[in-house]
């Protein structure tokens, strides 16, 4: 028997996975039928013929990002420290995915930085600014950049928030985020969409999720555009809490028990009367109550 192997998983298609062990890579196929192995997982992978190994355990994860795609792995990425929300001046962003994003890596208690890509758009830059503004007034971060027209600033600011942890760039497909990461990578070349190639076309450019590793400390994770999270695993205590602007409100409900939808005496309510709380966030909350009423085990 070979020796094991500690290594990382990079991608992952289907059930066959590339690991990175001591900067080499290598094709792995997990134990047993059943294949729960996320990009981002420490392992332990036991060398075969061909360059070919089996993966024989999975370390336990500090986070786990869920999709919502039940069709395929279930998985979007593990070890996550910093979830990086790319949206761009155009094509227009939605307000609906980077909330459920924001729930997702709340509910994992990963932090949460926005960018607001392709700023050189000048004639759209004023409306994108104020759309964005509105996750800096929860309290997220938000930073500004062009992948394209400022590369070398683009370049500092990533470098900055990524250093000795593990991010991934998540966002709707054409927003830059294999344009921002090859910045990173100069020796790689990441497909990003040709200009000439439709953004409206429906097509993502990156197909499946990709770990970069930049040094012994730091690594990222480029994702395939949106990439719908899975919330279903969600209880309703976790999802209450995962819209940070709603905890001060927590507790102060008429109702131990409130579920913040129709009860009187809801103080999340209130707030969202009072303008405290934005309607497009209680709708969302409520929208995602009811998926996870919805879920089928
Ligand atoms: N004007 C402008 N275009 C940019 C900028 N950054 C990226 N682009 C262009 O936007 C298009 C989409 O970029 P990608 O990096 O492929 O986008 P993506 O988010 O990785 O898209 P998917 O892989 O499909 O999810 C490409 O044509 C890029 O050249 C920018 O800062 N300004
Ligand atoms: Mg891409
Ligand atoms: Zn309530």
């Amino acid at each position: 028997m070979n020796d094991l192997l500690k290594a990382q998983i990079i991608s992952a298609h289907g059930r066959h996975y590339v690991a990175e062990h001591d900067g080499t890579t290598i094709q792995c196929m997990p134990r047993g039928k059943k294949s729960n192995v996320a990009v981002g997982d420490s392992v332990l992978i036991r060398p075969m013929a061909k360059g070919q190994a089996v993966i024989e355990s999975i370390e336990e994860r500090r986070t786990l990002l869920y999709r919502s795609d039940q069709f395929k792995s279930k998985f979007l990425a593990s070890n996550i420290d910093l979830l990086i929300i790319v949206a761009a001046v155009e094509p227009d962003f939605s307000d609906d995915l980077i909330s459920r994003a924001l729930v997702a890596a709340e509910a994992e208690g990963i932090e949460v930085h926005l960018i607001l890509n392709k700023i050189d758009v000048t004639e759209k830059l004023e409306r994108a600014q104020k759309r964005i503004a509105f996750y800096a007034s929860l309290g997220y971060p938000v930073h500004q950049a062009s992948a394209t027209a400022d590369p070398n600033g683009a370049l500092q600011l990533l470098k900055g928030l990524v250093k000795d942890r593990t991010s991934i760039l998540i966002g709707q497909s054409g927003m830059g985020k294999s344009s921002l990461i090859q910045l990173l990578v100069p020796d790689i070349k990441i497909p990003t969409r040709e200009i000439s190639t439709a953004l409206n076309s429906g097509r993502h450019t990156t197909t499946y999720t990709h770990l970069y590793r930049l040094d012994a400390t730091t690594a990222i994770i480029d994702s395939p555009g949106f990439q719908e999270f899975g919330l279903y695993h969600l209880t309703e205590g976790r999802l209450e809490r995962a819209f940070r602007e709603f905890r001060p409100y927590l507790g102060k409900c008429r109702f131990y028990n409130c579920h913040h939808l129709t009860e009187p005496g809801c103080a999340v309510l209130e707030a969202v009367e009072n303008g405290q709380i934005a309607q497009m966030r209680h709708n969302l909350y409520r929208q995602l109550v009811h998926e996870s009423e919805q879920k089928v085990w």
